[in-house]
């Protein structure tokens, strides 16, 4: 007998495969040990639901989606960025502003200056923003203390948040985000504390993952190499914030490393996509900090589709240039600004939001093994989560098979 059986629901899978977002209507999903146990049209099942299963839920035609994957984030830092955003809008370039010594670095001295109570306490009211719409898995960044440890300091808020609330939280080592004050000048020396960090970083189990940007106002390949190298060297996979603002090679850098994941690419050319493709790696687009940055280039999603490149899609919540805690807007901005298909973009935060933290095996689709994350919506179809701005059908959660909201 299963523990739980939700009928009357039509399942959005988002499982690669023929049918449009692996849809199955008038289905039936059951749940056994946090695990989906079953999952088929509901005229399928064996018998009565009240002989299959101790408790029984009637979806009442909602659809269920995987539960919402936000694969791209700097949820923990201190302060706010409000001034800057009013000095862009007289004129500034957020690169201007990063080189006189604002942006990140304004930033990293308001994370350094803040205790782990008060990071947590200003991350929370985000991170239940991302929850209220679906999301149950988010990958959080260090990246705003650059001291090892203020960057540990980051990375304990994030298991926090992640032990606190119904979510997992993937967390990534950002230690070469930026250039901190006391290193200007001396990109290499600062680079050299982040390779020596990292054995430390590593047996701290606070970091899944590696991440670095590359770009003219932050490090260049050669410097992110030594990173990525020091990151293998003690088993962590690594990311890139790679092309943001410009052609940095960034993409071929995460290629050469077989990393998880190449995230920005407005800039990425031809060369570096195919790199991508090869390795399988992620493309993760973060529409919110194309919009936010008025970018115009947009990235080479024609190139990424033609070559086979899994894209995933992120809010990229940060104080500079995304601060955005809602996905559902990103799958609208991805749309919109992208032209990606409301489709691409669901399974931006399910599917491959999943791979793009080495998930894939148990998240980020409805099949039978994977772990009973889902959310169930007031929707007709699931091209209107894409669809409409500043709706929220989330009607209910469940999170490793327990109902977590509604
Ligand atoms: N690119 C981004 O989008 C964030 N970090 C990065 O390297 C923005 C960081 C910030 O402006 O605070
Ligand atoms: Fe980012």
């Amino acid at each position: 007998m299963w523990d739980d059986l939700w009928t009357g629901a039509h399942l959005a899978t988002m499982a690669a495969g023929e049918a449009p977002y692996g849809a199955i209507e008038d289905a039936a999903l059951a749940v056994q040990d946090g695990r989906i146990a079953w999952l088929g049209p509901a005229a399928a099942l064996t018998d009565a639901p009240e002989r299959l299963a101790g408790r029984r839920h009637d979806a009442a035609g909602a659809w269920i989606t995987p539960g919402l994957i936000d694969c791209h984030t700097h949820l923990v830092y201190g302060g706010d960025r409000t001034r800057e955003f009013e000095l862009r809008l007289t004129g500034a370039s957020y690169e201007e502003i990063a080189r006189a010594g604002g942006g990140i670095r304004y930033t990293v001295e308001q994370t350094r200056a803040a205790s782990e109570e008060e990071l947590y306490a200003d991350a929370l009211p985000r991170l239940r923003d991302l929850l209220a719409e679906g999301v149950t898995t988010i990958e959080i960044k260090s990246g705003y203390g650059l001291t090892l440890e203020d960057e540990l300091k980051m990375l304990r808020v994030a298991r926090r948040l992640g032990a606190d609330e119904p979510v997992t939280v993937k967390t990534t080592y950002l230690g070469a985000h930026a250039i901190p004050p006391e290193f200007d000048r001396r990109p290499e020396d600062y680079i050299d504390t982040v390779v020596a960090a990292m054995p430390e970083v590593a047996a701290s189990g606070l970091a899944d993952a590696v991440d670095a940007f590359c770009e003219r106002i932050a490090f260049y390949p050669e410097q992110i190499a030594r990173v990525f190298e020091a990151a293998g060297a003690v088993g962590l996979p690594v990311k890139l914030h790679a092309d943001q603002l410009s052609d940095s090679k960034g993409a071929s850098l995460v290629a050469r490393f077989a990393g998880l994941s190449a995230d920005h690419l407005e800039y990425t050319c031809e060369e570096g996509i195919t790199a991508l493709a090869r390795k399988g790696s992620v493309a993760v687009l973060l529409p919110g900090a194309f919009y936010f940055l008025r970018e115009t280039r947009l990235p080479p999603i024609e190139a990424l589709r033609k070559a086979g490149v899994p894209i995933a899609l992120a809010t990229d919540c940060n104080p500079g240039s995304s601060p955005v805690t809602s996905i559902l807007l990103m799958l609208n901005m991805g749309c919109t600004l992208f032209r990606l298909t409301p489709e691409e973009t669901l399974a931006g935060i399910t599917r491959n939001g999943a791979r793009a933290l080495g998930l894939q095996e148990t998240h980020g689709t409805l099949e039978p093994g994977k772990v009973a994350d889902f959310v169930l919506w007031d929707i007709k179809h699931p091209a209107e989560l894409a669809y409409r701005i500043g709706h929220n059908p989330c009607r209910q959660v469940v999170k490793d098979g327990k109902v977590v909201r509604g």
